[in-house]
């Protein structure tokens, strides 16, 4: 397995033993393969933070187990309909302001009907026109409407395989796995670049852990972001009261994301307010170096910003500055024809302290 782990290109043949194995490592050894492998592609403790709004609220059709806004569940989520652009570019300038480099716009949509598309495009163009990486997660798309994003300047599109695929049918019934890797094909060749990931702490096994890293790994392009989620339990939905993810094991979790998709920004997302900031430093030590950052992630909390200025003071971190076309070869992501790339790992990392 070492050899391929050095290698320098990205496997897309994992098997699941060879994913066990690593989580079977004594926690030591699995954090100091992760960290060397996030040193070979990224700057270590460099952090890209990204904003989220949700443009639509609530009244979703779907019956995501997990979720606070499908209709279904009765969880104090009170229907919306999408805000208006104005509002939102509202907030994606405080976001700016507040440090973000990237605004994810999401929506409780099954997938979004044909009038929404040129509503949600101008979000997305003005949005852009800040100065910000735009990223929006609406359901399902199409083949045409993933291409109507792209022409509105979409540089990203989060959609997750939520579980492994043994384990789906038992938190989703309204769509199949195949429409998520449909959604997903649809987005790359429409040459946006896929943000892609799941939720742990749902009751799955370690053996299903491994089969969602396993799926994303082997999808036919590494994520360019994996959003690692810690299931937020929201009274209401199914999954309430399911037992908590032992924290060591959500370490592990995102080191084998981390060693099977080397030059992915792997997310530390959802359920980072009840994480302590020793948990989350474990965390960025295993490889996450990517953040949701601000008050809210669509209806649950995320910790204040005060507090995560705090921490990244704290640990020394800084928010990963967003580079147009400048990368050394070696350090673009695996995504053919994406124009915004990660640090130069020759830059000098000067200082801590810059997230203000
Ligand atoms: N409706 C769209 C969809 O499902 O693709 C976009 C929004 S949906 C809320 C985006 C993702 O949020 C889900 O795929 C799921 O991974 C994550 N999510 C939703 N509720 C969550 C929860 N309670 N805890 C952790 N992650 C959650
Ligand atoms: C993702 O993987 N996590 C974010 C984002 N993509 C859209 C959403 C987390 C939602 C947590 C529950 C809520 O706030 O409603
Ligand atoms: Fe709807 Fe998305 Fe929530 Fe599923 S995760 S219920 S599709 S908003």
């Amino acid at each position: 397995m070492s050899a391929h782990i050095a290698s320098a290109e990205p496997r897309h043949d994992w098997q699941r033993d060879e994913l066990l194995a690593l989580f079977d490592l004594p926690l030591p050894e699995l954090l100091f393969r992760a960290a060397d492998i996030h040193r070979r592609h990224f700057v270590a403790g460099e952090v890209q933070v990204s904003t989220l709004l949700s443009v639509k609220t609530g009244g979703c059709p779907e019956d995501c187990a997990y979720c606070p806004q499908a209709q279904r569940y009765d969880t104090g989520v009170t229907a919306q309909k999408l805000m208006d652009t104005e509002e939102v570019l509202a907030r994606a300038r405080q976001a700016k302001a507040a440090g973000a480099s990237r605004f994810c716009m999401g929506a409780a949509w099954r997938s979004p009907k044909e009038r929404d598309i040129p509503k949600v495009a101008e979000m997305i163009r003005e949005v852009k026109a800040l100065g910000l990486e735009t990223c929006a997660t609406l359901g399902m798309l199409s083949g045409q409407q993933a291409l109507a994003l792209k022409d509105a300047g979409l540089d990203y599109y989060n959609h997750n395989l939520d579980t492994a695929p043994e384990f789906y049918g038992d938190i989703i019934h309204t769509r199949d796995y195949q429409d998520r890797l449909d959604t997903l094909e649809h987005v790359r060749e429409a040459g946006m670049k896929t943000c892609c990931g799941g939720i742990v702490g749902m009751g799955e096994s370690r053996g299903q852990r491994a089969g969602l890293l396993q799926a994303l790994a082997n999808l036919p392009a590494h994520p360019d972001s994996v959003p690692i989620n810690r299931l937020v339990q929201v009274a209401g939905t199914p999954l309430h009261g399911t037992t908590e993810l032992d924290s060591f094991e959500f370490v592990r979790t995102i080191a084998v994301a981390r060693i099977t998709m080397p030059r992915s920004m792997v997310r530390l997302s959802a359920g980072r307010e009840s994480m302590s900031d020793e948990l989350q430093a474990l965390c960025f030590a295993a490889g996450a170096n990517s953040i949701f950052y601000g008050e809210k992630l669509l209806t649950t909390g995320n910790p204040d910003t005060e507090r995560d200025l705090a921490l990244f003071a704290r640990l020394g971190l800084r928010p990963m500055p967003v580079q147009e076309a400048k990368a050394a070869a070696g350090h673009r992501n695996d995504v053919l024809g994406s124009a915004t790339v990660h640090a130069d790992i020759t830059e000098p990392a000067t200082c801590c302290g810059r997230a203000a």
